[in-house]
């Protein structure tokens, strides 16, 4: 039986409480636009705050690889800012770029103790990754992650803005009926 529960939801992710939040940032750390800008509004300026010091200490983050902050008045207690890649055609590493952001954010998630986390579909915006081809990645990298380490979470959710996502999320989640039958037997 698996322990770890999987969700797809629908909405903003920065309304739904948890232990850690994943964002999908920048290698500069500098904040943006999209799932980027809504964490950063609404859990204040204390986040840049701390990302500034990363900054001067490291210098940025690299593509695939995750941060973690406070979440200043956000409902969690940490943000990991993840890297997700650029997508530019598929011949730049994009896929092992996003499944190390995936797994990186999820390792960084338990160095914190957090037991329920949420994802943004990371990359899938402004970063232009196809959608269905970073929920397949998405997936399997957490289910892999759990697999390996099925008594680290209680909860991931995969949070989906758009319809789109959500759809092509519940379509993927298909392949995966372990978890389904969990669902269905809370
Ligand atoms: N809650 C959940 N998901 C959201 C929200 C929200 N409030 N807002 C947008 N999304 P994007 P990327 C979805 O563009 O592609 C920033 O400028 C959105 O619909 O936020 O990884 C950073 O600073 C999409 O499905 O991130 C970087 O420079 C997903 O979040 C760059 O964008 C990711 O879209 C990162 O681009």
């Amino acid at each position: 039986m698996m322990k770890t529960k999987v969700e797809i939801i629908r909405g903003d992710i920065t309304r739904i409480p948890v232990d850690a939040m994943v964002n999908a940032a920048n290698s500069r750390l500098a904040g943006g636009g999209g799932v980027d800008g809504a964490i950063h509004r609404a859990g204040g300026p204390a986040i840049m705050e701390e990302l500034n010091v990363i900054r001067q200490k490291q210098g940025g983050c690299p593509t695939g690889e995750a941060v973690v902050t406070g979440a200043g008045k956000l409902p969690a207690r940490k943000v990991i800012h993840a890297v997700g890649p650029v997508w530019t055609g598929g011949n730049q590493n994009e896929r092992e770029l996003l499944a190390l952001a995936y797994r990186n954010s999820l390792l960084r998630a338990v160095e914190t103790g957090a037991r329920i986390i949420s994802f943004p579909n990371i990359s899938t915006g402004i970063y232009g990754f196809p959608k269905k081809e970073a929920a397949k990645i998405a997936l399997k990298t957490i289910f892999d992650f759990i697999n390996e380490h099925p008594d680290a979470f209680d909860k991931i959710l995969l949070v989906c803005f758009d319809e789109e996502n959500e759809n092509i999320y519940h379509e993927e989640m298909k392949k995966y009926p372990v978890n389904a039958k969990f669902s269905n037997n809370p």
